[in-house]
Order: structure tokens, then C-alpha cells, then sequence
């Protein structure tokens, strides 16, 4: 790779660890205010809601987002051979960087403690949905770019099959286009207007509708690149090869059908939307796990087959000859802890998805014991090990402490178990999300101490703990990476996974065309009824809200 697009990768990797600091700080914190160990409103003065957005916003956003753009401008460079534009690769990266700036900005001054779901009638300075709305636009600027690129590759390959990492980033960047185009919308017409007090009111039901358009689609965003490393990297890492590239493709282009038309599993609850339509966005939540069923049946499949390489032999013993501890394949290490969460994950999303079970839990702290198997699971553990890795390679220094290095994903693991355990126990006990349990249930001076939530709370803390001292030491070998002497060219060459069988190419999973004409049908049959229920009713007719009270204005009138 050349000079410059290597030091546009880093910048795309050194901005968002730096602002994870800050992040990782404040998940330690959210876990001292939920266990009740303070009882306090505001730390260091730093609110709890300001803390909590900034948690989500930079570890969630941020971070996933930078990192989703450094890494596929390294995947296309490596697997196409060719780099992406100059000019393109810079703009996004300016984009981003001055959208992060003017969000966190705005954070920080306390305007924009909005959290990273940014729900009217919460609201924020325009900042912070500008400064949001760039970042987005910043990756979209890389994706029509590397888009241009494919398209070029292409022409000359006619009858080559697209390496199977080129062909998950550009899925993965269409998911992302698509589905930021309606928080684009919500953004700019609904939010910003009446940030500004161009417009009196919003909304609130088509503003989060459009935002779960999007908002579960961006967690595949997030899924998407660690997916990518699985398939392509992780059976080389484990001394074997890929079961089934075949499977691969296909699991991506069915995250390209059923990532978006999903949303609605967040809005069971809403009164606006129809219960058709409800149960039909149920059903094909359960549809959009089977790439994920496909990936864990090939990943086992190709690992078992690495192993009996190794002289692995048995039913469950193969398992122990594989690389775990090894510090030159140290990324097999992040990944293959990154699966075993997303074990539990994957399984409490099915419960979240089930209609009628999602009553339990939705808004229990059952929520954010899933998503912290999921997104600070294997996406957090792939950003971690390939963040490093490139580091590394594009700097050409070895890595700092590489033995720390080889144990940070097991720690990690076994913190997100105990506090994911914590919450989840506390959610089915009706333990609340998103709020301060030391001012309230956990703070025996107050009318409403609850002392059911104690112990599950405290493993909250102790997990989380654990978390921190993990997140910690990454950054010690991050940085201690970078600020090394360079003792090698700097380059980047990925372990590269060869598929077991001889795999001819198979035109349907090698085009886009018809899975973008089957994912515009799906998503039409299912956003039409949504969309128009949320404008039938309520639409015009929805009452204006204050961002100090969550009842609408006009009940207040005589
Ligand atoms: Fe989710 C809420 C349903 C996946 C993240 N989810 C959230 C929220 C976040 C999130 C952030 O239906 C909260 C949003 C908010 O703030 O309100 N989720 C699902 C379902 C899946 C799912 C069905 N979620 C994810 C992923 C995320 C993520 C991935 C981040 C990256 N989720 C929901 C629902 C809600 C929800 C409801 C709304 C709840 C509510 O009421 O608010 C599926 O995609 C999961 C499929 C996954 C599997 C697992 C496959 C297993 C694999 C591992 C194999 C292991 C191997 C290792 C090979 C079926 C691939 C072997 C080991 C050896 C040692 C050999
Ligand atoms: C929310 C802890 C790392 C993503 C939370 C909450 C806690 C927490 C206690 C609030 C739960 C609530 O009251 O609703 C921690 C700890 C971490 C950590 C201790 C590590 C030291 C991460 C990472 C990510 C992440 C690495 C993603 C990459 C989120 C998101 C929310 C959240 C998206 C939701 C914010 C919201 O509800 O607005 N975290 N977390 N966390 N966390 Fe983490």
C-alpha cells in the first residue's frame, strides 16, 4: 500500500481509539452508577445521561464507523490490488473527523444528552445531528468510491469470482447506505428544523420509525467486518481452510435482504403500528439469523477441520489443539472469543425477536446484557485484534507486550459474561435500562430502594470491572505499538483463508443486481404499511412535545 492511504487507515484508527477512552471511562462508570455504589447525579461534572450518550455514541457509533471505513479501504486495496482514490479517501476522512468533533462537542457541553438513539421529543443541539449526519456522509463518500473501483475490477475479471472479503464489504456498505438514508431524513427534515425552532413540533412516531430503518440495520454494519475476518482469516489463522466459501456468499447476500426489514422488533410496543406488520417484521427477524446459523456451522466446520491438520482428534477434544495462546496468530485469539459471546448473543436476540417474549424484556436491563454479546462481543473483539494487527503491519513495529497482548480477549470475555449474566438476570427481574439505579431503586435513602437488584447489579459492576481492566490493557498495546521504533516495511498482508473444495463460480452469487432488486421488494412490502401507520396515526395530527416533558403539549391545555 502506498504511503497515503496508509496514513489515512491509521488516522481512521489512532482518532476513534483516542475517543475510546473516553468511552470505555464511561462504561465504567455507567456500571458504578447502576450498582448503586455512588449516589450521585453527575461525576467529575459530567452528567449520567451525558456520560451514557457518550458511551453509545463513540463506542457505538464512532468507533464501529471509522473502523468499518479503515478496514475496507484495506480489503479492497489487499484483495483487489488496487487502492482506493486520493481524493475520495481523503473528503471522508475530513468529513468524519469534523462530524465527530462538532457531535462531541456538543456532548460535552451538556446540549446533546440525547443518547446514541437521539428519540425526539429529546432534543439536541443542531450540532450534534450535523456533525452526525457528516460522519455518515464521510462513509458513504469511501463506499461510492471503492464502488467505482469494484465496478472497474470487474470489467477486467469478467469471469473471476470477487474475493469473498470485497464482496462483504460492498454488501455491507450497501446495507449501510440504504438504511442511513432514512435517519439522513429524520435528521434533516424532522430533527434539525425543529432544533433550530424552525418547526414547533415532530413527529415522535415517524422520527423513530425511521430511525429503527435504520438502527437495526447498523448493527449488521457493525456484525458485517467481523464477519468478513471470520470467513477470510479466521480458518488460516487456526492452521486450515474455509469449509465453504459458497456459504460465505450466501450468508452475506442474505444479510443484504433481511438486515433492514427488521426494524419494527424495536417498536413492539409503539401504538402506532399495526400488529400485521409487527408479526411479519417478527418473522423475518428469525429470518435474518439464518446467515448467522450458516456462519456458525462453517466457522465450527473449517476450525474442526484445522484442528485434525494439528492431530485434533474426538467429538469435542479437537477443540484444544487450537491456536488459543499463540502469539503470532494472536488475532485467532479476539476472534475465536468474539464467537463463542456471540453464542449468547445470537440466542437472547431470539428471544428479543419473539413477539410476544419481547414484552419481558424490552426495556430491562436484559437489552443491554444482549448487546454487549453482540456488539461489544465479536465486533468489539475483531476491532480490537484488527486494529492492532494493522497498526502493526502499516507502521512495520512489532507489537507492545505481545504476551498482555494474547490474554486482553480472554479478559474481556470472561467480564462480558459475568456482566451480561448481571444484567440479564437483573432485566428478568424487571431491572430497569438507561437509568440512574443509584439515585433511585439501589440508594436505600430513597423511597424507591429495591434491594431484588443488588446482587445481579453488583456481578454488573464486577463484569464490567473486569471489562475495563481489559479495555485498559489494549490501550497499553495500542499505543504502545505505535509509539515503538519501526523495524520492518510497513505493508499489509492479510492471513488469507483458501476455500477446502474446488469452488466454481456461480453467477447468482457474484452479481449484485438481483439481490438489491429482491432487497428493494422486501423493503417495500415491509416499510410501506410501517411508515404509513406511523403518518395515519399520527402524522399531522401528532401533538408537539418539549424536550423537558415527555407528555405532549397539548394535554396540557384546559
Ligand atoms: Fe440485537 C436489540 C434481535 C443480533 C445489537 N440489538 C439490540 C440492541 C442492540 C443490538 C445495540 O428482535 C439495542 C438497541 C437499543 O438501544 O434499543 N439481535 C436480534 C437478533 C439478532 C441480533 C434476532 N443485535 C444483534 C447484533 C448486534 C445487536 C449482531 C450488534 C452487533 N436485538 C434484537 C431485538 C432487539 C435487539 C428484537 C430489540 C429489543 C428491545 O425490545 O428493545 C440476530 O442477528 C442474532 C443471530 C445470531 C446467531 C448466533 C450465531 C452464532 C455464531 C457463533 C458460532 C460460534 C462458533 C465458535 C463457531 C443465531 C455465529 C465455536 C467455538 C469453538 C471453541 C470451536
Ligand atoms: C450501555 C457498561 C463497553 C456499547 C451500557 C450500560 C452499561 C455499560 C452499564 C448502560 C446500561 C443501561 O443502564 O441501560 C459497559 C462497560 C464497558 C462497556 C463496563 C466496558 C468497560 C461497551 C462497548 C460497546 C458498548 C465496547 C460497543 C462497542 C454500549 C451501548 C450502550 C451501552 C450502545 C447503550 C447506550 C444507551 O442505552 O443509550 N454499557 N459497556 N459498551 N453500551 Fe456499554
Amino acid at each position: 500500500v502506498s504511503r497515503y492511504l496508509r496514513n489515512i487507515i491509521l488516522a481512521e484508527l489512532f482518532v476513534p481509539v483516542l475517543l475510546l477512552t473516553i468511552g470505555i471511562y464511561h462504561g465504567l462508570m455507567q456500571v458504578i452508577y447502576r450498582a448503586g455504589v455512588i449516589h450521585q447525579a453527575s461525576v467529575a461534572k459530567l452528567d449520567y445521561y451525558q456520560g451514557l450518550t457518550l458511551h453509545g455514541v463513540i463506542n457505538a457509533i464512532v468507533l464501529t464507523t471509522f473502523f468499518a471505513v479503515a478496514f475496507g479501504h484495506a480489503t479492497i486495496a489487499f484483495f483487489l490490488k488496487r487502492e482506493p482514490g486520493r481524493k475520495a479517501s481523503m473528503l471522508s476522512l475530513v468529513l468524519m473527523i469534523v462530524g465527530t468533533l462538532m457531535a462531541a462537542a456538543a456532548i460535552l457541553s451538556g446540549k446533546a444528552s440525547v443518547l446514541y438513539t437521539f428519540y425526539p421529543p429529546l432534543k439536541a443541539h443542531p450540532a450534534f445531528y450535523i456533525g452526525t449526519a457528516m460522519l455518515i456522509v464521510g462513509s458513504w463518500v469511501a463506499y461510492w468510491d471503492w464502488a467505482v473501483v469494484y465496478v472497474r475490477w470487474k470489467r477486467e475479471h469478467r469471469e473471476e469470482n470477487t474475493p469473498l472479503a470485497v464482496i462483504g464489504t460492498l454488501v455491507n456498505f450497501t446495507i449501510w447506505f440504504v438504511c442511513t438514508l432514512a435517519v439522513a431524513y429524520e435528521v434533516l427534515v424532522l430533527l434539525v428544523p425543529w432544533s433550530l425552532g424552525w418547526t414547533a413540533g415532530v413527529n415522535v412516531m415517524l422520527a423513530r420509525t425511521l430511525f429503527w430503518f435504520f438502527g437495526h440495520a447498523l448493527v449488521y454494519f457493525w456484525l458485517l467486518p467481523a464477519y468478513i475476518m471470520f470467513y477470510t482469516m479466521l480458518p488460516k489463522l487456526a492452521g486450515g481452510k474455509l469449509y465453504s466459501g459458497t456459504a460465505g456468499r450466501i450468508a452475506f447476500f442474505l444479510f443484504l435482504l433481511f438486515s433492514i426489514p427488521i426494524g419494527v422488533h424495536h417498536q413492539f410496543g409503539d401504538p402506532s403500528i399495526g400488529r400485521g406488520i409487527k408479526l411479519t417484521q417478527s418473522l423475518l427477524t428469525f429470518a435474518v439469523a439464518i446467515p448467522s446459523f450458516i456462519t456458525a456451522f462453517t466457522i465450527a466446520a473449517s476450525l474442526e477441520h484445522a484442528s485434525w491438520l494439528r492431530g485434533g482428534k474426538g467429538l469435542y477434544s479437537w477443540i484444544w489443539k487450537l491456536p488459543f495462546f499463540r502469539k503470532d496468530v494472536f488475532l485467532f485469539g479476539y476472534l475465536i472469543n468474539g464467537l463463542i459471546l456471540f453464542i449468547f448473543g445470537g440466542l437472547t436476540g431470539l428471544v428479543n425477536a419473539s413477539y410476544s417474549l419481547n414484552n419481558t424484556v424490552h426495556n430491562t436491563a436484559f437489552i443491554p446484557g444482549h448487546f454487549h454479546l453482540t456488539v461489544a462481543g465479536p465486533v468489539f473483539l475483531a476491532i480490537l485484534g484488527m486494529s492492532i494487527f494493522l497498526v502493526s503491519q502499516l507502521t512495520g513495529k512489532k507489537i507492545y507486550l505481545p504476551a498482555i497482548n494474547t490474554i486482553i480477549p480472554y479478559l474481556w470475555t470472561v467480564g462480558v459474561l459475568i456482566f451480561s449474566a448481571g444484567l440479564m438476570w437483573g432485566g428478568l427481574m424487571g431491572e430497569p435500562r438507561r437509568t440512574n439505579m443509584g439515585l433511585t431503586y439501589l440508594n436505600p435513602a430513597s423511597e424507591q430502594y429495591h434491594p431484588y437488584w443488588v446482587i445481579s447489579s453488583m456481578l454488573g459492576l464486577a463484569g464490567g470491572g473486569i471489562m475495563f481492566a481489559a479495555g485498559f490493557l489494549y490501550f497499553i498495546v495500542f499505543f504502545g505499538t505505535f509509539l515503538r521504533k519501526r523495524s520492518a516495511e510497513p505493508m499489509i498482508d492479510f492471513p488469507v483463508s483458501e476455500s477446502l473444495h474446488e469452488e466454481k463460480r456461480i453467477p447468482l452469487f457474484d452479481t449484485f443486481r438481483p439481490w438489491l432488486i429482491l432487497m428493494g421488494f422486501i423493503l417495500f412490502m415491509t416499510y410501506l404499511p410501517a411508515i404509513s401507520d406511523a403518518l395515519n396515526n399520527t402524522g399531522k395530527k401528532a401533538p408537539p412535545y418539549l424536550p423537558t416533558d415527555p407528555t405532549p403539549i397539548v394535554h396540557k391545555k384546559p
